[in-house]
C-alpha cells in the first residue's frame, strides 16, 4: 500500500518552494512545531503536567471520589475541547489541499504587468484548496456536484486568490441570487435532508425558476461533477477579470487550470458506491499522490479580449453563465502548477486557509461582471464570521512580503507593531502610502456613467445557446451520462410540478432528450422544442479531450490472489506496475500470507477481498495460478470484484487459469478471451492464457497497438476507462 507517513522535516525541506524569496514554507516555520519523545506534557500555559488520566478528585479509602472543580488541568483540557469548531463554510465545507508552486513559461507583459504572470525565472509559492459545494464538511467525497478549485499565489507583491471552479460557468448571473441558489441546493429547511445531493425538490425547482441556470445545470448533470480525482479535473477562474499592461491598456481575461493527467471522471453507480465505501476517497487521492512523489500538474492558460472588442460577441463577455468559445477566444497557455507537499495539520492550514476573490494583485483587476463584484464583498465577510477580523494574520493567510498598515486590534490580535501613531498622515511621515512606481495598486482609470437600476444589459437575457452548444458537443457515452443524470435526479424529486416542468425545460436544450428523461421520470413527454442551432465546441467534451500523454501514474490497479498464485505472473506485473508509477494493491482472500504454487515465495497482501472493493481501484489484474484460481472461483465476492469492474468499464487483466476464471465471471459472448500464447484484448479484457519466459517482463511502453501483454493492459489503463463496452451495452449486463 501506499506510503501515508506523517510529513517529515526533510520533506519539508525537500519541498522548497523557490529561491527567490516568497517562500511559504519557510514562513510557516516560524508557527511549526515538532511533536516528539523529548518533550512533556504542558498545560497551554506551559507547566508541565504529571498525568493525563485522571481528574484531580476527593479520593476515600478505595480511591474513589467526585471530581475537584479546582483542577486547572483537567479544565483547561474540556474547555479547550468544548471550543474546538468553528463554522463550516456556508459553501464549499468540505475540502482538501496541498502546497505546490507556480512558474510561468511564457511572459505574458503585452497583457499584464503582474510579475507572478510575466516573470519566467520567478516561482510562485501556491496553496490550493479543493472542494465540493453542498454538502457538510463531513460528508462524502464522490457525491455529484460541483468542485471547487481555490488556488492562493503567495506573490511577491501580496496575495492572489483565485477562487474557481471545475466548471466554467455559474448557476446565476448576479450576486444578488447567490442565497437563494445555495439556499435551494443545501438540505431543505424542514427536515435537513438531503446531504450533499442535488437530487431534490427545491434544487430543480431553482433551477426550472431560472432559466439562465441551464446551461450550468447541463455541466452540473455531466461526468465533471464526478471526478476521478481532483488531479484529473481542469479548474476554471468562471467570472472575468481583467489583466492591465505597462502601456496602461486593460483587456479582459478568463482563467484557466488543465491537468496534465487529462479530464476523468467515475461512473455514477462507482460514485454512489464509493460515498459509502470510502466517503475520504478524494483526499486520501491527492495525498496518496503526492507521498508518492507523483505530484500533480496544471498548465495555466489564459483567454484575452482586448477592451475595445467587449462588445463584438453574441453573449456578454461579463455574463459567468456563459463560456468564451475557444474558436473565438483561444487559450493562451503561459504558466504551470505542481503541487508537490501535503499539509502538516489540516485545520490551521486547510480548514483556515481563507480566500477572497477581492485579493488580486497589481497588474490584475476586476470587470463589471455582476456577479464578480458581488463576490468581492461575500468573501472577505464570510472570513470575518468564520475565523474573526484578523484572519490575515493566520500563518496560512499571512502574505510572504512585508504588511504594513495602521488596521489594529480586533479579537485575536496579535501582530505587535511598535509606534506612537496609529493613523494616517502622521508628523513622522511613518509607513506612507507607495506610489505606482513603488508597486501602489493604482484602480485602471475606467469611465463609469450612469443611472441607479437593478437592471441587466440585453445580452444577459439569452440563455439556451450555450446550454445546446454544450449538449451538442458531448460524445455519445457522455450524452448517455447525462441522460442516466437527469433521470436520477427528477426521480428523487417527488413533487410532480418539479419534474414535470422540468422535463419541459429540457426541451429548450433538446427534444430527444427531454423525451428520453420524460418518459423515464413520468412528466408528460414534451412534442416540441426550442429549434437547436447545431453547433459544437469540441474542448467542451471531456472524452474528446485534447490527447494527453498516455501514463498509468498514480493509478490503483489491485491483484487478486490466493493461495497458489503462479509467482511469475504476479511479480512480473507487480514490478512493471511500479515501475510505471502506479500504485499495485495486493487484494488477498485473506489478509495473512498467501503462497505462490509453488511455494517459493509467499506476500501479505495488502486488503482482502470483503475489506476492499474494486470502486476503490482503476484496474484489475488476476494471475493464474490453479489453486488461487480455484479459491477465487468458489468465492461470491471475488466474482463479484470481476463483474462490479467490468461493469464499471475498467480494465481487466488476466493470465493462465484466472482466464478462464474472468471468461466465466463476465459470462458475455461479445467478450472473447485469449486462447493460446498471444495476448488478446476484447473490450479492455487482457488476457493471456500461456505465459512463456519473457511474457510479463517486456520494457513496457504504452502505446496504441502494442503486442505485449503487459503494454496492451498498461495501454488500456491509460486510456481511463472501456467506453466501447458502454456503447455495445455490455456493462450493464453482467
Ligand atoms: Fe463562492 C466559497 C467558488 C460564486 C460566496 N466559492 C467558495 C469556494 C470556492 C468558490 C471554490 C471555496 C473556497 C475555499 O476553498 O475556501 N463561488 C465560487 C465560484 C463562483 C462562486 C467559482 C462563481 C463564479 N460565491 C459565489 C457568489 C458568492 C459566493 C456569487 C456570494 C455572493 N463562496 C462564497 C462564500 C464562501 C465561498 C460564502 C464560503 C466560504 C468562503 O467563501 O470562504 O463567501
Amino acid at each position: 500500500m501506499a506510503n501515508i507517513l506523517p510529513q517529515t522535516m526533510e520533506k519539508v525541506q525537500h519541498a522548497v518552494l523557490g529561491p527567490r524569496g516568497g517562500d511559504k514554507v519557510s514562513d510557516l516555520g516560524k508557527n511549526t512545531k515538532e511533536m516528539t519523545n523529548k518533550m512533556r506534557l504542558t498545560t497551554d500555559y506551559g507547566v508541565k503536567q504529571t498525568t493525563a488520566d485522571d481528574w484531580l478528585k476527593a479520593v476515600d479509602k478505595d480511591q474513589a471520589g467526585p471530581l475537584l472543580l479546582e483542577d486547572p488541568f483537567a479544565r483547561e483540557r474540556i474547555m479547550r475541547f468544548d471550543h474546538e469548531r468553528i463554522p463550516e463554510r456556508v459553501v464549499h465545507a468540505r475540502g482538501t489541499g496541498a502546497f505546490g508552486k507556480f512558474r510561468v513559461f511564457e511572459s505574458a507583459e503585452d497583457v499584464t504587468f503582474a510579475p507572478v504572470l510575466t516573470d519566467t525565472s520567478r516561482e510562485t509559492p501556491v496553496f490550493v484548496r479543493f472542494s465540493t459545494v453542498l454538502g457538510s464538511r463531513g460528508s462524502a467525497d464522490t457525491v455529484r456536484d460541483v468542485r471547487g478549485f481555490a488556488t492562493k499565489f503567495y506573490t511577491q507583491e501580496g496575495i492572489w486568490d483565485l477562487v474557481g471552479n471545475d466548471i466554467p460557468v455559474f448557476f446565476i448571473q448576479d450576486a444578488i441570487k447567490f442565497p437563494d441558489v445555495i439556499h435551494a441546493g443545501k438540505p431543505e429547511p424542514h427536515n435537513e435532508v438531503p446531504q450533499a445531493q442535488s437530487a431534490h425538490n427545491n434544487f430543480w425547482d431553482f433551477q426550472y425558476n431560472h432559466t439562465e441556470a441551464t446551461h450550468m445545470f447541463m455541466w452540473a448533470m455531466s461526468d465533471r461533477a464526478i471526478p476521478r480525482s481532483y488531479r484529473m479535473m481542469q479548474g476554471f477562474g468562471v467570472n472575468t477579470f481583467t489583466l492591465i499592461n505597462a502601456k496602461g491598456e486593460r483587456h479582459f481575461v478568463k482563467f484557466t487550470w488543465t491537468p496534465e493527467l487529462g479530464v476523468h471522471s467515475l461512473v455514477w453507480d462507482e460514485a454512489l458506491k464509493l460515498a459509502g465505501q470510502d466517503p475520504d476517497f478524494h483526499r486520501k487521492d491527492l495525498w496518496e499522490a503526492i507521498e508518492n512523489g507523483v505530484y500533480p500538474k496544471w498548465k495555466f492558460g489564459i483567454q484575452v479580449i482586448p477592451e475595445a472588442d467587449e462588445h463584438k460577441f453574441d453573449f456578454d463577455i461579463l455574463d459567468a453563465t456563459k463560456i468564451w468559445p475557444e474558436d473565438l477566444v483561444p487559450t493562451r497557455y503561459i504558466g504551470e502548477m505542481e503541487l508537490n507537499r501535503n499539509p502538516d495539520e489540516f485545520f490551521p492550514q486547510t480548514e483556515q486557509i481563507a480566500f477572497c476573490t477581492s485579493h488580486v494583485v497589481p497588474g490584475i483587476g476586476f470587470s463589471d461582471d455582476p456577479l464578480l463584484q458581488g463576490r468581492n464583498f461575500s468573501y472577505f465577510d464570510t472570513q470575518i464570521s468564520r475565523l474573526g477580523v484578523n484572519f490575515q494574520e493566520l500563518p496560512i493567510n499571512r502574505p510572504v512580503c512585508p504588511v504594513m498598515n495602521f488596521n489594529r486590534d480586533g479579537a485575536m490580535r496579535h501582530t505587535i507593531t511598535r509606534g506612537t501613531v496609529n493613523y494616517w498622515p502622521n508628523r513622522f511621515e511613518i509607513c506612507p502610502p507607495a506610489s505606482h512606481e513603488e508597486g501602489g495598486y493604482v484602480e485602471y482609470a475606467q469611465k463609469v456613467v450612469g443611472m441607479k437600476a437593478r437592471m441587466r444589459s440585453e445580452k444577459f437575457k439569452e440563455h439556451f445557446n450555450q446550454a445546446q452548444l454544450f449538449w451538442n458537443s458531448m460524445s455519445a457515452v457522455e450524452k448517455n451520462h447525462i441522460i442516466n443524470a437527469f433521470m436520477f435526479e427528477l426521480d428523487h424529486c417527488e413533487d410532480p410540478v418539479v419534474y414535470g416542468r422540468m422535463v419541459k425545460r429540457l426541451a429548450d436544450i433538446d427534444l430527444g432528450l427531454a423525451q428520453t428523461v420524460a418518459e423515464m421520470v413520468g412528466g408528460e413527454i414534451p412534442k416540441e422544442g426550442r429549434p437547436n442551432h447545431g453547433r459544437k465546441a469540441p474542448a467542451l467534451s471531456q472524452t474528446e479531450f485534447p490527447a494527453v500523454k498516455p501514463t498509468i501514474a498514480s493509478r490503483r490497479i489491485a491483484i487478486l490472489i490466493g493461495d497458489g498464485y503462479d509467482p511469475i505472473s504476479f511479480s512480473g506485473a507487480y514490478a512493471a506496475i511500479t515501475a510505471a508509477l502506479a500504485i499495485p494493491l495486493v487484494i488477498g482472500t485473506k489478509r495473512s500470507k498467501v503462497t505462490s504454487s509453488d511455494g517459493s515465495t509467499s506476500v501479505q497482501p495488502h486488503h482482502h477481498l470483503e475489506g476492499f472493493r474494486s470502486t476503490m481501484v482503476d484496474a484489475l489484474f488476476i494471475p493464474g495460478g490453479e489453486g488461487s484460481v480455484r479459491t477465487l472461483g468458489k468465492n461470491g465476492r471475488a466474482l463479484h470484484w470481476i463483474r462490479e469492474a467490468f461493469g464499471h468499464l475498467k480494465t481487466i487483466g488476466a493470465t493462465g487459469e484466472a482466464v478462464n476464471l474472468v471468461n466465466t465471471a463476465i459470462g458475455l459472448p461479445e467478450v472473447t478471451v485469449s486462447d493460446s500464447g498471444e495476448v488478446h484484448d476484447s473490450y479492455g479484457v487482457v488476457t493471456l492464457r500461456e505465459i512463456k519466459p519473457g511474457s510479463l517482463s517486456e520494457a513496457v511502453t504504452i502505446a496504441k497497438g502494442a503486442k505485449g501483454f503487459l503494454e496492451s493492459f498498461f495501454w488500456n489503463i491509460s486510456q481511463h476507462r472501456n467506453w466501447d463496452r458502454e456503447l455495445a451495452g455490455l456493462h450493464t449486463q453482467v
